[in-house]
C-alpha cells in the first residue's frame, strides 16, 4: 500500500478542471484518504519546492504556485491523498511528463499545461515522484488526524 500526494495547482482551479482531473485519476482505482483546500503561503511553498531552489525560474514558480499569477480567487490549491497499490506510478503515468509540451497529450498535464511567456511549466497538478518525496510531501501539507485510513489497512 502506497500513499502519494496530489495537488490541483490555481491554474487547474482557475480552468475549472477540478472535475476532469478527480475523474481523470479515478481510472487509478485508489482510494481517496485525505482532501482539503490550502492558501500556499512563501513558506510552505519553498518548502514543498526545496529542490529546485536554485533553479533561475523557482521566484516565478513560487508565484505560480500561491495562485499570484491568477487572480484573488485562486490563491489556493486543492491537496488530496490517495491510497492504494502502486499509488505513486499510477498517479504520475496519468499526470503526464513534467513540460506540458513533452507530455502525452491524453495525460492531464498533456491535455491542459502550458508554459508561460516567463517560461514556467503551468501544468496543473503536482504528483510526488517516488516514495521519500511522497512521504515528505504528505507530512508538510497534513495533519495525521487529516488523513482517514481504513482500519482494515491500517
Ligand atoms: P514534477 O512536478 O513533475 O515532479 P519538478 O519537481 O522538477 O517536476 O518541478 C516542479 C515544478 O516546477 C513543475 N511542476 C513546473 O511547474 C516547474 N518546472 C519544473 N521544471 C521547469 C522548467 N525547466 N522550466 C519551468 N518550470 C519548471
Amino acid at each position: 500500500m502506497e500513499k502519494t500526494l496530489v495537488l490541483i495547482k490555481p491554474d487547474g482551479l482557475q480552468k475549472s478542471l477540478t472535475g476532469n482531473i478527480l475523474t481523470k485519476l479515478s481510472e487509478a482505482k485508489l482510494e481517496i484518504v485525505g482532501a482539503k483546500v490550502v492558501r500556499v503561503s512563501r513558506d510552505l511553498a519553498e518548502k514543498h519546492y526545496q529542490h529546485l531552489k536554485d533553479k533561475p525560474f523557482f521566484e516565478e514558480l513560487l508565484k505560480y504556485f500561491q495562485g499570484k499569477l491568477h487572480g484573488p480567487h485562486f490563491e489556493r490549491v486543492l491537496a488530496l491523498v490517495y491510497q492504494g497499490e502502486d499509488a505513486i506510478n499510477r498517479v504520475r503515468k496519468i499526470a503526464g511528463a513534467t513540460n506540458p509540451e513533452e507530455a502525452d497529450p491524453t495525460t492531464i498535464r498533456g491535455a491542459y499545461g502550458r508554459i508561460t511567456t516567463k517560461g514556467v511549466f503551468e501544468n496543473v497538478i503536482h504528483a510526488s515522484s517516488d516514495p521519500k518525496n511522497a512521504q515528505r510531501e504528505i507530512d508538510l501539507w497534513f495533519k495525521p488526524e487529516e488523513i482517514v485510513i481504513c482500519p482494515e489497512d491500517k
